[in-house]
């Protein structure tokens, strides 16, 4: 289900134009990324020396002994992603065969700061030593839910990002792909702002902190990583894809330059209101791409004879954009389909697809429609170049008339059968 759940979105992003883009982190990273094992031994609030591994090149996990504390700055995706497709993470495996459940800590954390080393000897944790976990500004308790390790439920989720075995991955890595809902996952990640300056986690290493990370808990079995400290650092490799950028003439955001945004730009030259909150300013001199603070027939004219999408190909099959006024039905010509559109819709219809070429005047099919339907009779794609004769225009509209008054009684009836969208 989550495979193809996964699939669907790819095939959406794509589908929308976007790209699959892949960035990776690792502990280099601007918020000391990695880190520790945080250690416990059962009996003790905590005990300072052995608080965790802080600066060592490994992180070790072991039941309820020691977890893995993993963190990320994926800050980078902030704003960029809008869709996570999939997010792996990849481990170096030192030592130990095992079962290893991935948590993500909660928010209840997030109150804290990262920091305090370990003192030797003292009870309290303080700067200085190369040990690391979160604490409360209080230095009462090293997380949320108390003293002593990360407890489930309360200091990180009780149901695992992905769950993986290390049998086999000695001296090797193993790629992790994490479940769940990825998307809230790097967006709450990307969104968490590291703070500097406070905690330490280690004094020559600065601290910063964004109160975001994974924790490792193995089964009973110890099992070590190589950490942030090793050349080989743990990864966290993210696919994502970015919107699709909509493009001008769309107005309605649905990526495609139709008979509808024709519409809503006629609307907006008639009323004086935007129908939407897209961009409308698409040119100056109807004749090339610009903006002039302005919004009217010049616009238009742009939006149709260069930017709507006609069903018409050019010879390496690729859509033709622009036709001419007229074009009902998106040909990328002005015919016979297009004048018995407006016949069909002649004085109940108001859409452009019902033969309205004036809807920036009007909201009827009536005698100014037919008569620039007869202007550009004949035309085809850019048909700003292929304007008939005028003595054949008025013969034209002349015979359209003939049609329409044969036509409009039948009108009613015909409109529910016809597709005016
Ligand atoms: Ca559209
Ligand atoms: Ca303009
Ligand atoms: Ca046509
Ligand atoms: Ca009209």
């Amino acid at each position: 289900m989550k495979g193809s759940l996964l699939i669907l979105a790819l095939i959406a992003v794509c589908a929308g134009g976007a790209q699959a883009l892949t960035m990776t982190f690792t502990g280099q990273d601007a918020w000391d990324t990695t880190i520790a094992s945080v250690r416990m031994p059962s009996g003790y609030h905590y005990a300072p020396s052995i608080l965790n591994y802080g600066k060592s090149d490994r992180i070790m996990t072991r039941g309820t002994v020691s977890k893995g504390l993993l963190r990320f700055d994926v800050s980078a995706l902030n704003g960029v992603a809008d869709v996570i497709i999939d997010v792996t993470l990849r481990l170096h495996v030192n030592s130990g065969e095992g079962t290893v459940n991935v948590y993500r800590i909660s928010d209840a954390n997030s109150g804290w700061e990262e920091g305090s080393a370990a003192g030797s000897g003292g009870m309290w944790p303080i700067p200085g030593n190369n040990a690391t976990t979160w604490r409360s500004k209080a230095q009462t308790h090293l997380w949320a839910g108390g003293f002593g390790l990360p407890q489930s439920g309360t200091d990180f989720d009780p149901v695992p990002l992905t769950t993986f075995n290390t049998t086999g991955s000695v001296g090797s890595y193993v790629d992790i792909p994490l479940g769940g809902d990825l998307t809230e996952l790097i967006t709450t990640w990307s969104n968490s702002s590291a703070t500097s300056g406070v905690g330490s986690f280690s004094v020559s290493q600065g601290a910063n902190t964004a109160n975001e990370g994974m924790l490792l808990v193995s089964d009973g079995t110890s099992v070590y990583f190589s950490s942030a400290e090793s050349a080989n650092m743990p990864e966290l490799i993210v696919t994502y894809g970015s919107a699709p950028v909509v493009p001008a003439g769309s107005f309605d955001g649905d990526m495609d330059i139709d008979a509808d945004d024709i519409d809503l730009m006629g609307d907006y030259i008639r009323t004086g209101i935007a129908p939407t909150a897209a961009n409308y300013d698409l040119s100056e001199d109807g004749v090339n791409g610009g903006t002039d603070g302005t919004i009217d027939i010049k616009d238009m004219d742009y939006l149709v004879r260069y930017l709507v999408e006609t069903s018409a190909v050019d010879g390496d099959g690729n859509a033709i954009f622009g036709t001419q006024y007229g074009d009902f039905n998106l040909d990328g010509e002005i015919e016979l389909g297009d004048l018995t559109r407006l016949g069909t819709y002649y004085g109940v219809g108001d859409k452009w697809s019902e033969g309205n070429a004036n809807r920036y005047l009007d909201e009827d099919i009536e005698l100014g429609d037919l008569t620039i339907l007869g202007t550009y009779y004949g035309a085809s794609n850019g048909g700003v170049d292929a304007i008939p004769e005028p003595m054949t225009m008025s013969l034209l509209a002349l015979g359209g008339l003939a049609v329409l008054k044969r036509r409009s009684g039948q009108a009613e009836n015909s409109r529910s059968r016809v597709d005016g969208s």
